[in-house]
């Protein structure tokens, strides 16, 4: 048998997109109406390409974050392709900056990028290279279903059922508990009681107000309620979660896996959904999901679904992927659902191949 080449760090290629998003996505804490992604593609000497995207949540952040790749081109060229020894030579670099925030994006795309030529090095789907069997992983559709109100929530989420999904998720935060409930009421009236309903306060209410609102909507059904408090709160989650019946998520805001180990620590959520860059990357998510296998505590993905899919069918404690469809527009190939689930192929990677026209189209760095 031949060996997969050992590969050689040989450069970075960053481009910036603003994409258009079918549906804008309204939360308690802000819109987001274009997709701002950081594109990267890492060079090796062997040819071998290794390619992931970054989601900058606003397009103020996206120059910088490019930047921030490019500048830590020196530091990495003529290394070998080991994530392990990238993030740990990484981390030593900023330990005094500290990774949080575009840091800590920059390096969590370098070690997807890097996973990612690996795993086409030896031609197998990144699953395969974490030790795992592709297998179909159960997906909610995220997309839409913002603070919109009850009637267009209804409709939209009949929308977002269409294809097949059994699961979606409905952003809360409105004005009042019973506001809250009406949404809640309207989109199970459209969609059912078959369908699986996740909710989201994207850290809007205070820890009295979040337990009072809990209260009203205890009989409602919700698979989850994600994140009802501040983010870095992890005592006042763990308030509200000693004071409601209903499970508790959060995840999407935990900066590395040190991050997550204190926040279940305290006991704070019943279920995590760590975002695949703010974890760490692929590095940072295998982490994270012995962290969550050793508590027990159910994984679902946050965002990048084209990687979560690889990582979660590769966690010993899968529960959700979310599904978005922000990136296909420069995707050759869209992550593929069926029935409800992401299906993940033999094609080597974790599933970025660039539409290069496409690319060129959406352009902004
Ligand atoms: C969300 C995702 C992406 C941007 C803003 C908000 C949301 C989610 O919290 O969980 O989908
Ligand atoms: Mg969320």
């Amino acid at each position: 048998m031949n060996q997969p080449p050992r590969l050689t760090i040989a450069g970075l290629r960053v481009r910036g997109v603003h994409l258009p998003m079918q549906l804008p996505l309204v939360t308690g804490g802000g819109t987001v109406g274009i997709a701002p992604l950081a594109l990267i593609d890492l060079l090796t000497d062997e040819g071998v390409t290794g390619s992931t995207y970054l989601f900058c949540y606003t397009p103020l952040v996206l120059g910088p974050v490019v930047r921030m790749l490019e500048n830590l081109l020196p530091l990495i060229r003529g290394d070998t392709v080991a994530p392990l020894d990238l993030d740990r030579k990484l981390q030593r670099q900023f330990r005094l900056l500290g990774a949080k925030g575009p840091v800590a994006m920059a390096l969590a795309g370098l070690d997807m990028a890097a996973w990612d030529a690996l795993a086409r090095a030896q031609g197998v789907p990144l699953v395969r290279l974490l030790g795992s069997a592709p297998r179909p992983v159960p997906a909610y559709n995220s997309n839409g279903l913002g603070l919109i109100g009850p009637e267009r929530a209804a409709v939209e989420a009949l929308k977002l059922t269409a294809p097949g999904f059994q699961a979606i998720k409905v952003r809360l935060g409105y004005a009042d508990a019973q506001a809250d409930a009406a949404v809640v009421r309207a989109v199970r009236g459209a969609v059912g009681d078959g369908v699986t309903l996740m909710s989201d306060y994207n850290q809007g209410l205070s820890v009295a107000e979040a337990v009072h609102r809990l209260d009203v909507l205890a009989d409602s059904g919700l698979a989850w309620i994600e994140e009802p408090t501040g983010a870095d709160d992890h005592a006042g989650h763990a308030q509200i979660r000693s004071r409601t019946r209903l499970r508790i998520q959060m995840g999407e805001n935990w900066w590395g896996p040190h991050d997550m180990a204190r926040c279940v620590a305290l006991g704070a959520s019943d279920l995590g959904m760590p975002d695949a860059m703010k974890i760490g990357g692929v590095t940072g998510w295998m982490r994270a999901a012995a962290i969550a296998d050793a508590a027990a505590l159910p994984i679902s993905s946050h965002l990048f679904p084209e990687v979560s899919a690889h990582l979660l069918a590769a966690s010993p404690t899968c529960h959700w992927l979310e599904y978005v469809d922000w990136a296909e527009p420069v995707l050759r190939e869209p992550l593929k659902i069926e029935n409800g689930q992401a299906v993940l192929t033999e094609a080597a990677g974790s599933g970025i191949d660039w539409d290069e026209a496409a690319v060129e189209r959406y352009r902004v760095a």
